[in-house]
């Protein structure tokens, strides 16, 4: 095998708008300066191994493997195949230029038959990691423990019924910490596949999330004994495995962290094809996190309207990007968070060259939304009929006391009975849509 796994693709490199090589960035020039920042650091790309070198080869319900990847050949040492993936990432990862990679902890090592040597396996990887790591200069922006491939946590992991599953949990969060930690990861994130529900006959609710809170604790002080410094990120889903999860959406996160006091020790990591799934628009989750403080990070994907699950493509929708961008900016950008392609190419993009090109497309339709999120704020337009909607608050001395938390509701049907009837007024909802679209499509 030769050194180099994907011999035919180059360096991906910015060549504008007008570029029709599929193998360049059209729009992501990373240290171009957009509204004060870098692109690259506005949009913190990231890479996730799960999709793009693990997963189930492409399997579904109805099919076999399809992505069957030439590197993977003739390795029958797992040590040895996860090195190898590993190889093929950092390439992938250096080419595209892409600054940071996320994992689940048997995404990038080999489970043990037993956790003493799961965690040897991970101890190996992880000095493998670190050398890639400081070979490249590529980041880890999170990794996360797995707990809802393995069987054991049919029931799930922190939400178990049984106590000893629970703590099988404890292990891995703990061990995550540690590589976490050691591979210098920003964020920590916990995704509750199977902490939700099947049946209601079978299950204390109340207790499961009572669970859950109190491994939150248990971290937090680990945390903290041990000094670490990644941000802790819950990522909301609503369904998928289980039927209904505690992590439903963004709302339902912060509710559970505000009732067990856990509030200031996360932020949610938002992934658009879960808040979809939910039943909200696609941005609706990253904006209503942001706007409480929440948003820590984001796993950019999307969904197929057509289908109901949650498929992860590549998030090709300038618009969608565009709304979601909007947010980014307004808060100033995400911190130590990112956006993490949590995305899969579909089962027939059969071509190595593909996991390139599903990138570079999502890159692209970002650094797009970037471009266009910053004229849209720039211009004031849409800020400044939106602040008018509201103008009554500020005008009006009333307003300000009721916002103050220093007004009566006698006071309020005084006013009411002093105006009258309220006006109409109109929420003109297709004129912001229409300047929205001079946005999104200056021209023919
Ligand atoms: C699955 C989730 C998962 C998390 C990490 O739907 O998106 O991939 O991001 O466990
Ligand atoms: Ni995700
Ligand atoms: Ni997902």
């Amino acid at each position: 095998m030769s050194s180099e796994f994907f011999p035919d693709v180059p360096k991906i490199l910015y060549k504008g708008p007008e570029s029709t090589d599929p193998l360049s960035y059209r729009h992501y020039n990373p240290d171009e300066v957009i509204a004060g920042k870098p692109m690259k650091e506005w949009l913190r790309f990231s890479v996730c191994f799960w999709h793009t070198f693990v997963g189930g080869g492409g399997q579904d319900p109805f099919g076999e493997k399809t992505l069957c990847r030439p590197w993977e050949d003739g390795i029958s040492d797992p040590i040895e195949l996860a090195k190898r993936r590993i190889d093929v990432a950092f390439e992938l990862f250096t080419k595209l230029g892409v600054p940071f990679y996320t994992f689940h902890d048997f995404d990038v090592a080999p489970e043990g038959s037993t956790l003493e040597e799961s965690q040897q396996n991970l101890d190996t990887i992880v000095a493998y990691l670190k050398e890639k790591q400081q070979a490249t200069g590529v980041q880890l922006l999170w990794a996360t423990q797995n707990l809802f491939t393995h069987k054991r946590y049919m029931n799930g992991g922190m939400t178990n019924p049984s106590l000893h599953t629970f703590c099988y949990a404890a292990a891995s969060i703990q061990k995550v910490m540690d590589i976490n930690n050691a591979l210098g990861g920003q964020n920590h994130v916990f995704w509750g596949g199977r902490e939700g529900y099947q049946s209601m006959l079978n299950t204390d609710f109340k207790k499961e999330c009572d669970h859950m809170a109190d491994m939150y604790r248990m971290a937090i002080k680990y945390k903290e004994a041990k000094g670490y410094t990644a941000q802790f990120l819950i990522e909301p889903k609503p369904r998928e495995p289980t039927k209904h999860q505690y992590d439903y959406d963004a709302q339902t996160c912060m509710a559970f962290l505000q009732t067990y006091g856990l509030d200031e020790h996360f932020k949610l990591n938002i992934e658009p094809n879960h808040t979809t799934l939910a039943g909200h628009e696609a941005a609706h989750d990253i904006w209503v996190s942001s706007v409480y403080g929440k948003l820590g990070s984001i796993d950019s994907n999307t969904g197929d309207t057509m289908l109901g699950w949650d498929t992860d493509n590549f998030p090709m929708d300038v618009a969608q990007a565009t709304a979601i961008m909007s947010v980014v900016l307004k808060q100033g950008g995400l911190g130590t968070g990112g956006l993490n392609f949590d995305c899969k190419v579909r089962r027939e993009s059969v071509d190595p060259v593909d996991l390139f090109i599903g990138h570079i497309g999502a890159m692209d339709a970002y650094a797009l939304g970037l471009r266009k999120a910053a004229k849209m704020q720039e211009e004031g337009t849409l800020d400044k009929m939106l602040q008018e909607r509201y103008l009554t608050w500020s005008t009006e001395e009333l307003g300000k006391k009721i916002e103050a938390g220093e007004a009566t509701l006698e006071e309020c049907a005084a006013y009411a009975k002093a105006q009258g009837e309220p006006p109409l007024v109109s929420g003109k909802q297709e004129l912001y849509e229409m300047i929205r679209n001079r946005h999104l499509y200056p021209s023919h």
